[in-house]
């Protein structure tokens, strides 16, 4: 563990170049995991641009043993995790420095630099765990050229992998052996990675446009095998869409796929060798639902892109993050969406990437955590992988594509590379470069005013008021648009904002636009981009009062005030030809009438799940049922459009939020829908079961979404009738399903509705998967995140850490329950009694011993604290600051609770 020592923060504003330049790397590990030596040989030189000054090399957890310049024994110092050189030679000439150190891979809890899982070795070097495997210049503007040596016993460690191709291998004494690889690329030391282990490949050769011929590889363990096709198919159709849509080969003779079940995050895009989270490479229809193969899908495809926007150009420092991840989520956020035939099925895709921002960035934009798509500063850079940096950061991107347009934001990538190709940049690098490949774009004009994205943190409001003038014909709309202050900015500029627009008449109609100096109206929908404070757009020719449709497919990331009457939301959701903003009405009148139930029920307190009030009218309830009886809208947009706004999402319209209140009143929606709906659900049902062979395409996804909606639905009613047939029927579907997407859907609508035979059904599932250790999480977490009655879930979770099957260490299994129950389930983990903010504060120091990143995460959970009201504002503050008060803790999770108890 880091011993408390004060923290530094670090900021942009003091970036400088580095002193040194590291033009090869030499390395050679005698893996072993209890003592492994790492023999560095590097050729440096001074970068003569700086002034000359000592050579500081990060490292962190090693054991020096020699350290050699040119051959020779040198002086040197440690001065705190720094190797300090000040003896070197002069003048601008390279020299060799050799250093040579020992590990304790066995030991490192932290999944950071080099780690042992199940008997294998691997590594995580992003953002700054190679300072942890030797010392060097971790930092990602120093690029390297490698050449890597591993030997290792045979026996234990057939398999010998790192980065680049393999140039030779062989056997050495003792039954060990050795492989080298050679890097043809030049490349910062995050993206370093070795693995070493019992490993057995899934392999494809494949083709490339030019001609050349690539040797695709998926590693894992041996009895994994068979659920490898997936992943391997994802990483093909990545590599022609990247080809197909951006131009951008595959570099590489080798690309490789490493799965571990050992990992702080989803997988890393080390050149040429990713390493995953068995997560997001293993499934086979028995053991993965719909979604792990949509997400397998994406992450296969987000760190095969990083290999361009990532690799081939990336960040000149780690403030620069999101210039890699936020172009990289947008990139596989697209290859997603045209790897959908259906154009409904490109509408659920954006509804749900939209779901994400909204539900997890707009808060953060909103707390204690807010910080820009750029940050200025940070203490600790592992907390800066945020929902911030990444989808906030992946809109950023998508605002400029709608601006210079689909083709011109092509054009401004391969301008992009062009100019960049092997260097270390920046966001504005690549904005200029967008901008300069479409000089008589929107973009290009407003190009500082449009970079305030990258600089303002929080979420820009825009307020939409409409007015209609019948005897003139006039429609006259005014959008203002405001920033809140957040941490550190008090005071904010106006951004530049694109809106997308259509305006309906209430019978459906689209009405044609025309704003007052068009000679001619135009059909349908168009962009409007706004730059000042408050703009009016006049339009004439209006025949009927009109329906605004703003911001159509999410056009920016902002929230949108704008008073729309029942009667209008009704209209749009029933005739919008933007499916977005149709889901987006109905998502609208769900929250309207939340915000009303909680709001007139001020001053009672609602038991959990006895809240029984008729909060839904027969108008909504009428819309909800032809949504879902509609002839012709696909099954996965109806399940988005009957699914209600999140308790996280409702919260967040609240200035002051009584969970329990907002649990119970979610609740008591979904059970009246549940019972309003229960013969259309029985129909819904009935109509989407499949019998076919499974396929997870987003058509049949969509159908086993939906029918696993109606389940839940209709065990709901159950539940309030007393009927045992559906509960029966779901146990039924449970035992017999074809796949796991069925079958976990079956599960969870009898958990969720709280029948007794979700028992027996969770024991039959443990005992079915027992082995499975990627569906055991599912059980896992099914159990941690079900609906509260009466604060029975803290006892289960509880529990649930007693069981054989779980380990704190395995950072799966640990989000599995721990994050499960704080972050995922709001009405189980606010509880009146402040037990649920007792155990998380236990949780993160017993986390932060372990593994700080994880720690630190979940330390987030509470990061909208100051919104609670009493008496669980005072109880959070006080699990807080029981955690900023430990006598040692990470500069993690410091850096997390001392900014929740600030803000
Ligand atoms: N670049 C990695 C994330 C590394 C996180 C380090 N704490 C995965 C990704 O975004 O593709
Ligand atoms: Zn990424």
């Amino acid at each position: 563990m880091q011993r408390e020592g004060p923290a530094t923060a670090i900021h942009r504003a003091d970036y400088a170049p580095p002193a040194y330049w590291i033009d090869t790397v030499d390395l050679a590990f005698d893996l072993d995991p209890a003592k492994t030596r790492v023999l560095n040989r590097m050729r440096l030189r001074r970068n003569t641009d700086v002034a000359a000054q000592p050579l500081r090399l990060d490292g962190e957890e090693l054991n020096l043993a020699r350290v050699l310049v040119n051959g020779q024994g040198t002086s040197f110092r440690i001065d705190g995790e720094q190797l300090v050189l000040e003896n070197l030679p002069e003048g601008p000439d390279a020299f060799d420095l050799e250093i040579f150190t020992t590990c304790c891979p066995a030991k490192n809890t932290k999944l950071m630099g080099l780690f042992v899982s199940q008997d294998t070795f691997f590594t995580q070097c992003e953002a700054e765990g190679f300072r942890r495997i030797t010392y060097f210049l971790d930092r990602p503007d120093v690029m390297a050229s490698y050449t890597v040596t591993l030997r290792a016993d045979r026996a234990q460690y057939p398999v010998l992998l790192s980065n680049g191709n393999l140039v030779e291998e062989g056997s050495l004494a003792d039954g060990r052996h050795f492989a080298r690889w050679v890097d043809p690329f030049k490349k910062p030391c995050y993206l370093f990675a070795l693995v070493a282990g019992k490993l057995v490949a899934r392999e494809q050769r494949i083709r490339a446009r030019s001609g050349k011929e690539h040797l695709l590889q998926v590693f894992v363990r041996r009895g994994d095998l068979d659920k490898t096709e997936h992943a391997m198919n994802s990483l093909v159709h990545s590599i022609a869409w990247d080809e197909a849509r951006f131009g951008l080969p595959l570099d590489l003779e080798r690309f490789m796929i490493v799965a571990t079940s050992d990992f702080n995050m989803g997988a890393m895009e080390n050149k040429g060798l990713n390493i995953f989270n068995t997560k997001y490479v293993l499934a086979s229809p028995a053991t993965a639902t719909d979604v792990d193969f949509a997400n397998i899908e994406s992450v296969v495809g987000h760190e095969y892109f990083h290999n361009w926007t990532g690799d081939r150009v990336t960040c000149r420092d780690w403030f620069q993050l999101s210039l890699k991840e936020g172009l990289t989520v947008f990139r596989d956020q697209e290859f997603s969406q045209d790897l959908c035939a259906d154009p409904s099925a490109r509408a659920v895709k954006r509804i749900e990437d939209v779901r994400v921002l909204r539900t997890a960035q707009f808060p953060e934009d909103a707390g204690p955590m807010a910080h820009p798509v750029r940050p200025d500063s940070y203490i600790e850079i592992s907390n800066f992988y945020t929902v911030t940096i990444y989808e906030k950061g992946a809109e950023v991107v998508r605002m400029m594509q709608t601006l210079v347009g689909r083709d011109g934001f092509a054009k401004g990538m391969t301008l992009y590379f062009e100019r960049h190709d092997g260097q270390a940049v920046t966001c504005d690098d690549f904005a200029q470069a967008i901008a300069d490949a479409n000089p008589q774009s929107e973009l290009a004009r407003l190009l500082p005013q449009f970079k305030r994205w990258y600089s303002q943190a929080g979420t820009p409001r825009v307020k939409a008021e409409g007015r209609y003038d019948a005897d003139a014909r006039t429609y006259t709309l005014t959008l203002s648009q405001s920033c809140p202050p957040t941490p550190g900015q008090p005071d904010k500029q106006p951004v530049v904002i694109p809106v997308q627009l259509g305006l309906l008449a209430h019978d459906g109609r689209a009405l044609p636009l025309q704003l007052a100096h068009w000679t001619q109206p135009e059909a349908g929908s168009r962009l409007f981009v706004l730059t000042e404070a408050s703009e009016t757009f006049q339009f004439v020719n209006v025949d009927a009062a009109p329906v605004p449709s703003l911001l159509r497919g999410f056009s920016a990331p902002v929230i949108l005030d704008i008073d729309y009457a029942d009667a209008e939301l009704l209209a749009l959701l029933a005739h919008d030809s933007d499916p977005f903003n149709r889901w987006e009405a109905g998502q609208r009148l769900s929250l309207r009438r939340a915000i009303n139930s909680i709001a007139g029920s001020q001053g009672e307190t609602p038991a959990t799940g006895t809240f029984d009030a008729e909060i839904l009218d027969a108008a909504y309830i009428e819309a909800m049922r032809s949504v879902l009886r509609h002839p012709a809208l696909d099954a996965a947009f109806k399940e988005l459009v009957l699914t209600l706004p999140s308790e996280g999402y409702i919260a967040e319209q609240l200035d002051v939020v009584d969970p329990q209140r907002v649990h119970a009143v979610r609740e008591a929606m979904r059970a009246q829908l549940a019972t309003a709906l229960q013969a259309d659900w029985a129909w819904a049902w009935e109509q989407h079961q499949d019998n076919g062979a499974y396929t997870p395409d987003p058509l049949s996804s969509g159908r086993r979404a939906l029918a696993g909606l109606a389940l839940s639905q209709l065990c709901l009613a159950a539940r309030a009738s007393g009927d045992t047939v559906w509960p029966g029927k779901a146990y039924q579907r449970f035992k017999d399903a074809g796949n796991m997407t069925d079958r976990a859907n079956a599960l969870q609508a009898l958990v969720g509705s709280g029948h007794a035979l979700a028992q027996p059904a969770l024991e039959r599932f443990h005992a079915l998967f027992k082995d499975e250790a990627l569906v055991l999480d599912k059980w896992f977490s099914l159990q941690a995140g079900a609906p509260d009655r009466g604060g029975d879930i803290l006892p289960t979770v509880k529990k649930l850490m007693a069981h054989p099957d779980f380990s704190l260490k395995n950072p799966n299994r640990a989000r599995s329950v721990i994050f499960s129950f704080c972050s995922a389930n709001p009405g189980a983990f606010h509880r009146a009694d402040g037990a649920g903010y007792a155990f998380w504060a236990e949780q993160v120091k017993a986390l932060d011993a372990l593994n700080p990143q994880v720690a630190a995460r979940l330390a987030r959970a509470l990061d909208r604290w100051s919104k609670l009201a009493e008496p669980y504002r005072q109880q959070a503050r006080d699990a807080i600051a029981r955690v900023a008060a430990a006598s040692t803790l990470s500069k993690d999770t410091r850096e997390v609770v001392d900014r929740a108890l600030a803000g």
